[in-house]
């Protein structure tokens, strides 16, 4: 709702509540319509000023709402009944002015913002665009340049950027919403004319088309098929085109086909599907919460190569205090340097002193005794990482929380090497640790729920996205991964190349398709796993046929391609050719394609046209059909943990919503047809065998995903 009072005399002061962000929900536009209404008709009233309850302006439109018809007075009018007004209106922008919440400001004649305030129009993030005026309104308060980089990216910006770029008209450090009613009774009697954006002309833009075209170039190249930014840039230019009136016609037409696709659906559930996982006392089943969670201030990181030093960075920049440990001398110094560069390098970026007053680098691991957790990230080695947890065990003190970062390893067997196993959780973090948004921790099944929060919690205070999962190999992400690489291989000795399976993945919307990933992580990681799993190298029982192991159908190229020395980008060759060792930019290889033929011909295969749609089904149907074993053996407490996993860890498209939305999108009944007539052509490979959920799930009428968790009812579940 919003609440009016009339306050100095003649400043009616509207103030929108609806708790957390004050969302424009049809409750709160008509409580708007009416206050306005009421001030204008006041004839007491000089003046209006909006502001937001519990110091928040306003989180923009509801995005509840988007998914029920609409009720309740549209945003457009709302915002043009308040620009049309003849008394002048004041945004108090505190905390938040996102989306329709800055729309409704544009539609004030003045702006004030308090120093902490994020201002942004964070729609295409959600998949659509500013259509409350917004594409219209900013391009001609602020200019086309400006205004397109804001709409496109969603990005949020500061008062002081905010002032800069002329969003806004003052910020303040005192309270915004006394400084705006000061301001507005200063205003009150002045002439409103160009206060009113939708009356000005667009600033003008020498080479329009030009500039038009080239960041609509930009923008499709980053988008990776999202139709949002597109549909931005279109809005963008119709306001540098056209009149106020036609624009807003345009700004209309494309959100309705924004709000009608599929990837504003899959947009919206991913904002709330990391939400969902944040909670880890909501899930269904889930036996820890998060008043459980300790809050870690000095932690250690034990092993400084490129993951340690990454995590030792991100623990850093969360102000923990780290003790960072590397017994080798020479490698502690590098780590050391390397640390101390990154953490300058990224808080010259931010404007922020380098927080390195809270490291200590030290090559003894007594040192860590006055850890409150310890996170062991020394290479991918279970006897290693035994031998490091026998050790830390001796050394640190009861009761500190041991944690492992560790791909896929079993995080149990590491806390049966210690006094206290149920202080030992696994932290998965992705390459590299201080970028990439993902955590997983792992629960093992003797870690105490105050181990597995105060995890989750520490990821998050680190800007990760931490999602719990169950101890099995590979955890979620990882072990979806495999069946997905193991049908890419299975293609090339059917006849396609890496080039064309990777293009088709790509043009799904993966950041990089499942060859170049590969050469980006290295082979040699795979490979090593393999040789320890007895699959290949001199363990292999040599009686067994080279494209069959364990009675399955297996696809020796990997080995074949590791035994050339072709590691991937690190050694400058892999699935394809690079500049050198550690090159960047894959360029196909005719020696792979020679390779390949070679092979075939070896093994008497017949190279066949491999089709788009056959590249798509076997390789995301097979990773997703691991995601419903996952969900069904209890490695993940629901459908959007396995999808926030794939969409922050692994390159999958927001735009697409995860692995398990997307299977909703496409139909679980064609998912499971699809699977059916793969798994009777390759009867050998047991991935495409459909899961018994997914079988399941159709039979019960393929409910909606907040439904699954009924059908899985697993009494075994990990979490
Ligand atoms: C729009 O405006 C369209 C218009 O252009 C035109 C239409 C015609 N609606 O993130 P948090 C909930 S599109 C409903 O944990 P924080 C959120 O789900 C909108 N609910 O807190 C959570 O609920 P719960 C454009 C919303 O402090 C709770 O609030 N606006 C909305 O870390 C707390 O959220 C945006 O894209 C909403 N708009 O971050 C802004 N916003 O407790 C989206 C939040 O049940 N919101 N909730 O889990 C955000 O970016 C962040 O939530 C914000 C606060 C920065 C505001």
């Amino acid at each position: 709702m919003a609440q009016y009072t009339r306050i100095s005399g003649s400043v009616a002061l509207i103030t929108l509540q609806n708790p957390p962000v004050n969302a424009l929900s049809a409750v709160v536009r008509h409580g708007i319509v009416d206050t306005v209404k009421r001030a204008l008709k006041d004839s007491k009233v000089n003046a209006v000023v909006i502001c937001g309850q519990n110091g928040r302006f306003c989180g923009g439109a509801d995005i509840r709402e988007f998914a029920g018809p609409m009720s309740g007075p549209p945003l457009v009018p709302m915002i043009h009944a308040i620009e049309a007004a003849q008394k002048p209106v004041v945004a108090a922008i505190e905390g938040i002015a996102l989306g329709g919440g800055l729309e409704l400001a544009l539609g004030c004649h003045y702006r004030i913002a308090h120093s902490k305030a994020r201002l942004g129009l964070p729609e295409v993030t959600l998949g659509l665009l500013p259509a409350a005026g917004g594409s219209q309104r900013l391009p001609r308060l602020i200019g086309v340049p400006a205004a397109l980089d804001l709409i496109t990216t969603g990005r949020h910006v500061s008062a002081a950027e905010a002032l800069k770029l002329g969003i806004v008209d003052q910020v303040t450090e005192q309270n915004a919403r006394d400084l705006a009613v000061e301001f507005a009774l200063s205003v009150s009697g002045k002439p409103l004319g160009d206060r009113r954006l939708s009356t000005r002309p667009c600033p003008p833009l020498p080479d329009a088309d030009e500039f038009f075209e080239g960041a609509m170039a930009r923008v499709r190249q980053h988008a990776r098929g999202a139709i949002a930014p597109v549909a931005c840039v279109q809005a963008v230019r119709a306001a540098a085109s056209l009149p106020y009136d036609r624009g807003m016609e345009r700004e209309r037409e494309l959100m309705a086909t924004l709000f009608n696709s599929g990837q504003a659906r899959a947009l919206q559930y991913c904002f709330f599907a990391q939400r969902v996982v944040g909670k880890w006392s909501l899930p269904s089943g889930a036996r820890w919460d998060n008043s459980k969670a300790r809050l870690v201030c000095k932690a250690a990181v034990i092993g400084q190569g490129t993951m340690g030093r990454a995590i030792t960075v991100a623990l850093a920049q969360a102000g923990v205090s780290v003790v960072a440990v590397e017994t080798q001398e020479k490698q502690l110094m590098e780590a050391k340097q390397a640390v101390t560069t990154m953490l300058e390098r990224a808080s010259k970026r931010k404007g922020v002193t380098p927080p390195l007053d809270l490291l200590r680098f030290t090559a003894d691991l007594r040192e860590v005794d006055g850890a409150e957790l310890v996170i062991e990230a020394v290479f991918e080695d279970l006897a290693l990482k035994e031998q490091v947890f026998h050790q830390l065990s001796a050394v640190c003190r009861p009761g500190t929380l041991l944690c492992t970062n560790t791909s896929g390893l079993d995080v149990d067997r590491l806390a049966g090497c210690t006094r206290s196993p149920e202080l030992v959780v696994g932290m998965h973090f992705f390459a590299p640790a201080h970028v990439m948004t993902l955590l997983e921790v792992v629960c093992g099944p003797r870690s105490s729920p105050e181990a597995v929060a105060t995890a989750i919690l520490l990821g998050r205070r680190m800007g990760k996205v931490s999602v719990a999962v169950g101890n099995c190999p590979g955890f979620v992400g990882n072990r979806m991964l495999k069946p997905y690489l193991e049908q890419a291989n299975f293609l090339l000795e059917e006849g396609a190349t890496p080039e064309q399976v990777d293009q088709v993945l790509e043009e799904f919307g993966l950041a990089m398709g499942p060859f170049k990933m590969s050469d980006l992580s290295g082979l040699d990681v795979g490979w090593r796993v393999r040789k320890e799993d007895g699959l290949t190298g001199p363990g292999v029982d040599p009686s067994q046929p080279m494209r069959v192991r364990r009675g399955h159908r297996y696809c020796p190229l990997p080995d074949l391609v590791c035994e050339q020395g072709r590691l991937g980008q690190k050694t400058g060759r892999g699935w394809y050719q690079y500049e050198g060792p550690g090159g960047r930019e894959a360029r196909p290889d005719p020696w792979l394609h020679s390779f390949l033929e070679e092979y075939r011909t070896r093994h008497g295969l017949t190279a066949r046209r491999v089709d788009q749609d056959e590249i798509l089904e076997r390789c995301l149907y097979a990773l997703i059909n691991e995601g419903f074993r996952i969900l069904e053996d209890g490695i993940a407490a629901g459908p959007e943990d396995v999808d926030a996993i794939y969409v922050h860890g692994y390159g999958w498209p927001r735009h697409q919503g995860g692995p398990m939305f997307y299977a909703g999108m496409v139909g679980l009944g064609r998912v499971l047809e699809k699977l059916e007539h793969h798994y009777r052509a390759l009867p050998d490979v047991p991935y495409l065998q459909p899961s018994t959920l997914l079988r399941r799930l159709v039979e019960t009428g393929s409910p909606p995903m907040q439904k699954w968790r009924e059908v899985i009812q697993n009494p075994r579940s990990q979490l």
